[in-house]
């Protein structure tokens, strides 16, 4: 192993996704984490997940996992509050 995997560092962060429905939410994390890009509307539901990872300089590798949210069944508050529960299960 070189030097430089050896001091490479990986961190995982989370990116969450949310707006009003139709606003182009999952077209931006498809077009983010796939490069592509689809005309042609499907509505999500539940939660989506896609991963990108990049190299940031300093030899720092970060695994991005993009959150894409469907219709928020409840108040915006209460849906924070699940976010954050679900957030602790899937590190
Ligand atoms: N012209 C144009 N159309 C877009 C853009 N972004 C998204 N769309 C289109 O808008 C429609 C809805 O996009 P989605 O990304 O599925 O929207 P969403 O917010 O994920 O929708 P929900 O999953 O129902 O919440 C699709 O037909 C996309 O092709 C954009 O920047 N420009
Ligand atoms: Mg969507």
């Amino acid at each position: 192993m070189s030097d430089s995997e050896e001091d490479s560092q990986d961190k995982q962060l989370k990116i969450v996704v949310i707006g009003d429905g139709a606003s182009g939410k999952t077209s931006l994390a498809t077009r983010f984490a796939q490069e592509a890009f689809g005309k042609q509307y499907k509505q999500t539901i539940g939660l989506d997940f896609f991963l990108k990872r990049i190299s940031l300089p300093g030899n720092l590798n970060v695994t991005l996992q993009v959150w894409d949210i469907g219709e928020i069944p409840c108040s915006f508050s209460n849906f924070i509050i699940f976010l954050n529960k679900i957030s602790k299960c899937t590190n």
